[in-house]
């Protein structure tokens, strides 16, 4: 029986990944090198530290930590000034409707990301309210596929793992999912996503009834 669902934040809620991928270009292009949309896939729910990393390998840049320290700082204030203009329906289709539905059968909702911005993105997107619990960067020390996020998330839920569905967009989300003994839904690309248990294009087209039909 499901009793909780889980979900990610890029991807999964709310398309940031092409606001990450802006702020990143902008600081490559301060550093003095292109990068491009097929670049950003490998940055895609991976931490900020380790995106910068892969960018600088990118780049061929070898630079100190304190200098490293800088430049998150910076992809961040770029990242921020572009995420603190989104509008309430640039939430992805049936995301909301689909945690409401969760909401009024009782299944309790948790926020399972990555980024450290995750409560200024839930503000803007009016959805702050829809979530039981929220779990983000400024809670895990350990990167997805490591199970931290999601297990912290269900432990603030009371939920045992075992009850708990993960709706996720990454490879590595996924495995975070499975490693926490949980369900996954992915949510893209099914020759990306095999583990996942079941694999559909967006929220739009989950409902209860498949939710309480994943084996
Ligand atoms: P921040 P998710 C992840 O979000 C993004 O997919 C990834 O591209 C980003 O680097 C990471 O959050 C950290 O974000 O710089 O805002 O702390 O998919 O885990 O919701
Ligand atoms: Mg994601």
């Amino acid at each position: 029986m499901i009793k909780a669902c889980l979900f990610d934040l890029d991807g999964v809620i709310v398309d940031t990944a092409k606001y990450h991928y802006i702020a990143w270009k902008k600081l490559a292009k301060e550093l003095g090198f292109d990068f491009s949309e097929t670049d950003n896939e490998r940055l895609k729910g991976v931490s900020r530290m380790a995106s910068l990393d892969i960018l600088l390998e990118i780049g061929g840049i070898s630079i100190t930590p304190a200098e490293k320290e800088r430049l998150a700082h910076q992809k961040n204030e770029h990242y921020v000034s572009f995420i603190t203009q989104m509008q309430a329906d640039e939430v992805l289709p049936g995301a909301r409707e689909f945690l409401k539905a969760c909401r009024k059968a009782g299944i309790a909702t948790a926020l399972g990301s990555a980024s450290k911005n995750a409560m200024t993105i839930l503000e803007r997107l009016e959805l702050t309210d829809l979530f039981d619990v929220v779990v983000d960067g400024t809670h895990t020390t350990k990167a997805k596929p490591d199970p931290e996020v999601f297990l912290k998330g269900a432990e603030a839920l009371k939920v045992n793992p075992a009850h708990c569905v993960v709706f996720e967009d990454a490879e590595a989300g996924v495995e975070a999912a499975l490693a926490a003994g949980m369900k996954c839904v992915g949510i893209g690309h099914p020759e990306i996503l095999t583990k996942a248990h079941l694999i559909i294009d967006g929220l739009h087209q989950m409902d209860l009834q498949k939710l309480n039909n994943i084996q």
